[in-house]
């Protein structure tokens, strides 16, 4: 029988069927995109897709600098479950007149990207023409904090929590939740008023703590942050309280129904989003916004290291945490990267890696023990400066020139946000172990830019492809070989 001796109806079912099984033979890739708030994880999304379908500049990309790939597109996510990553609205904003970057991450999203490939085997492209599904997920950063609290019970998060609170840097904001825990001991009873108000008070000081600046590694529970679809959830309502010294709480105190609570939250809401979205990755890029927190000082380095490290330490191979337990395969290829690469002149890119071997040296030795690829690079998705040279007396000093976001400061000058200006950053220090080193003067100092202002173009499927640095060589590691 033929396709065309069927009604329409079986003859649409047996196609879908067709493309159905297609794609479950398609091979693909989970590619993890980790980091913390402001990273730049939604950036690296939107210019990672758009440079692959619209044929950026990309000559360390393998596949694409040698003609290889023959279309790529975005298809249905897999997961009915979860929103599409918003990438049509994503790239309309950089590309914008004016542009401007996307907004911080409300809740989860995915997306599929497929890529038609000639491989360049010559025997597997005579058979046919390969087919890559990349999967990736976008989420908002604070809810990587909450994974090292999966191997945490109330009293051990109590106690680092306790210790985040003490921090120099967080001691006003801390004062009045610090204050009011004075106020409670280890038999206090079980009393949701109570409860309600330490929740209150807590919250607030995690939302003032990290206020002077969000792209600073912040202390969590991630969902007090950004509750996303929990806000006002009873599942959000606990904080933390110093257990007795024999360890757990009597029954009927307060101490009790909050370490109760502690471990809903992660039932409930952690368990399943680490489950579902980082169980099964194939390859992972961890994106560490390492200038922010140099600009910050030798707390903000210090704080970031510490945060990721406990992260990172989530992902051990041995089975010795929650998330290791459950993976069900190896990351056989992970990328360090320092992003917002363009904030410094290219003679500096060296020093940054550098910087970021250090902040993640325990991870990068573990992944390297595990039989992973490693590799450490700074790279700027979206690159929003070029490059200059001014004259200081004799002095030569590297410059970018880019267009400061609107309020954005430099000594005394305030930025408008439509003036091209040349900025001399600063070198970073040679040993970047310096930058640990507390009451030094920050080493860097920059304003933030806005995106490159790019060609009016219409319709968005022609505008120009985005600027980058390294974009291109992270992609010819996570993905080369799966285009081979
Ligand atoms: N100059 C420059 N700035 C960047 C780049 N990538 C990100 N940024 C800046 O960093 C900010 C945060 O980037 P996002 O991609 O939104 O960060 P995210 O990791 O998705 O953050 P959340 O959604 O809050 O988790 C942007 O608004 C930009 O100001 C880049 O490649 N170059
Ligand atoms: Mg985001």
């Amino acid at each position: 029988m033929r396709l065309s001796d069927l009604n329409d109806a079986t003859a649409g079912a047996l196609r879908s069927a067709g493309a159905r099984l297609s794609d479950l033979m398609t091979p693909t890739v989970r590619l993890g995109v980790t980091g913390l708030a402001r990273a730049g994880k939604t950036v690296f999304i939107t210019a990672l897709v758009r440079n692959i379908i619209a044929g950026g500049r990309l000559p360390h990309f393998h596949p694409m600098a040698q003609g290889r790939i023959t279309r790529a597109y975005l298809e249905p996510q897999p997961d009915d479950r979860i929103a599409r990553f918003a990438y049509e609205e994503h790239l309309a904003e950089l590309t914008g007149h004016p542009p401007r970057w996307p907004d911080s991450t409300r809740r989860i999203s995915q997306l599929r990207l497929t890529i038609e490939f000639v491989s360049a085997k010559t025997l597997r492209s005579a058979l046919m023409p390969g087919r890559l599904h990349v999967d990736i997920v976008d989420y908002p950063g604070e809810w990587l904090l909450d994974l090292p609290l999966l191997d945490l019970d109330f009293g051990a998060w109590s106690k680092r929590a306790l210790a985040d609170a003490r921090q120099r840097q967080r001691a006003a904001a801390a004062k009045t939740w610090l204050d009011f825990l004075s106020t409670l001991g280890v038999d206090s009873p079980a009393d949701e008023h109570v409860a309600l108000t330490g929740t209150g008070l807590f919250t607030r000081y995690l939302q003032e703590a990290r206020a002077p600046d969000p792209a600073l590694a912040a202390p969590g529970p991630g969902r007090f942050l950004l509750p996303g679809d929990a806000a006002g959830s009873p599942l959000l309502t606990f904080f933390p309280l110093p257990p007795p010294p024999e360890g757990s709480f009597a029954r009927g105190t307060l101490g009790a129904m909050l370490a109760r609570r502690f471990e809903s939250y992660k039932t409930h809401l952690v368990k399943p989003f680490f489950r579902d979205h980082f169980a099964r990755l194939d390859r992972q890029i961890v994106l560490m916004d390492a200038l922010s927190a140099i600009t910050s000082g030798a707390e903000a380095v210090d704080d970031l290291e510490r945060t990721m490290e406990a992260v990172l330490e989530c992902f051990k191979p041995a089975a010795h945490t929650w998330l290791s337990r459950i993976l069900s395969r190896r990351i056989d290829r992970l990328l360090f990267a320092a992003t917002k690469a363009d904030h410094l002149h290219h003679s500096s890119h060296d020093r940054l890696e550098a910087v970021l071997r250090l902040l993640a040296e325990k991870a990068i030795a573990r992944a390297q023990f595990a039989g992973a690829d490693v590799k450490v690079m700074a790279l700027a998705a979206v690159r929003a400066t070029r490059e200059a040279e001014a004259r200081s007396g004799w002095q030569r000093l590297p410059c970018i020139i880019g267009v400061p976001l609107p309020g954005e400061r430099l000594g005394r000058q305030v930025f408008d946000g439509a003036t091209e200006t040349a900025v001399f950053p600063g070198d970073l220090p040679e040993d970047p172990a310096t930058l640990k080193v507390a009451d030094r003067p920050s080493a860097v100092q920059f304003p933030r830019f806005t995106p490159p202002r790019l060609q009016p173009a219409t319709p968005l499927d022609e505008a120009p492809v985005l600027p980058h640095i390294r974009l291109d060589r992270a992609m010819d590691f996570l993905l080369g070989d799966k285009l081979a």
